[in-house]
């Protein structure tokens, strides 16, 4: 699908609003610090880098209310749409687009932005401690990092005008085409939405029932069994057991391995699939230096590997 794989199309999106903790939209500016681009460089890829990022943080509505339960629903969706364009252009380029948050409520724009180009092909593997489908009526939270599947499957009810995200095709990504792994904090409501429109999940009990290699590959099965549609992955840094990345909002113990993690990305690149990456939910506030560093350092490592970096 690439035209040209060899260039990484970088978007990074420092932003907070999809959840109440500050700090997470420093997580792009830590993982460049890192060194994230050059280490892109280094694997042998172009790097173009989205501008305009600290728009990001100056676009935020003076009056934004509630809209029932939900938190800064207009912030979310104008950083989302723009987050869409921005990975779109990557795609339409023929580029590899790789997202750094932000919280993950910027998925729903870096799915619009590649579905726009890939169209209902498109599948995702969304790596998580959390299913992220909350609709506007089942969230308890309010908080739109746990919805963005929600209105990208289409399963909120039909936009009005004054919805602010009458924006997201509804249904822009197939339920069939959607695999989790990770799982472990699902609210009850979501593992009611799990079940009735039949998501495929594999939860961290599938994880240690069948290790990793096996649970990828039935993963990959499930959504892309010829390997020959083009995969958007959107990995939440907390997957990762806190022990490895403890540095984010919504720890849940219990998670994946620095091996589990990091094999998922290895294993889903050499499909040569992969068309986008969203790496997520890093937030370099949260928790002693060493935390940080840890948690910085094990999202560009997720983000190398995704990308063809390997071992050998
Ligand atoms: N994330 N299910 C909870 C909620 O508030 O809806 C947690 C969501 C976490 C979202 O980690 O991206
Ligand atoms: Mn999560
Ligand atoms: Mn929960
Ligand atoms: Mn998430």
């Amino acid at each position: 699908f690439l035209k040209n794989g060899a260039t990484a199309g970088v978007t990074c999106v420092p932003f907070s609003g999809g959840q109440p903790k500050g700090g997470v939209d420093d997580g792009p500016v830590e993982m460049v610090r890192f060194g994230i681009l050059d280490q892109l460089q280094g694997m042998g890829y172009a790097v173009e880098l989205s501008a305009g990022m600290d728009k990001y943080k100056t676009m935020k509505p003076a009056q934004d209310p509630p809209i029932g339960v939900l938190k800064n629903p207009r912030y979310v969706a104008m950083a989302a749409r723009r987050v869409s364009e921005q990975v779109r252009e990557h795609c339409e380029a023929g580029r590899m687009a790789v997202t750094l948050g932000g919280d993950h409520s910027i998925a729903m724009g870096t799915l619009v932005g590649s579905t726009a180009v890939y169209g209902d092909d498109l599948c995702v593997v969304w790596v998580d401690a959390h299913a992220d489908i909350n609709t506007p009526s089942t969230t308890t939270s309010g908080n739109l990092h746990g919805c963005p599947l929600a209105y990208i499957l289409g399963l909120c009810q039909a936009s009005t005008p004054s919805d602010p995200f009458a924006w997201v095709p509804r249904g822009c990504v197939r339920k069939d085409r959607l695999v989790y792994i990770g799982l472990r904090d699902v609210d009850p409501a979501e593992k009611l939405i799990l079940r009735q429109h039949g998501i495929k999940a594999f939860s961290m009990h599938d994880v240690d029932k069948h290790g990793i290699g096996r649970v990828v590959e039935m993963a990959l099965d499930h959504v892309n069994r010829d390997r020959s549609l083009p995969v958007h992955m959107s990995f939440d840094v907390d997957a990762l057991d806190p022990s490895v990345a403890p540095a984010t909002g919504t720890p849940v113990r219990g998670g994946l391995t620095f091996r589990e993690g990091h094999y998922i990305c290895e294993a889903v690149a050499e499909t040569g699939c992969l068309v986008a990456l969203d790496l997520v939910e890093v937030n370099p506030a949260l928790g002693d230096p060493e935390s940080l560093r840890q948690t910085v350092a094990v999202g560009c490592s997720l983000v190398r590997c995704s990308l063809g970096e390997r071992l050998l």
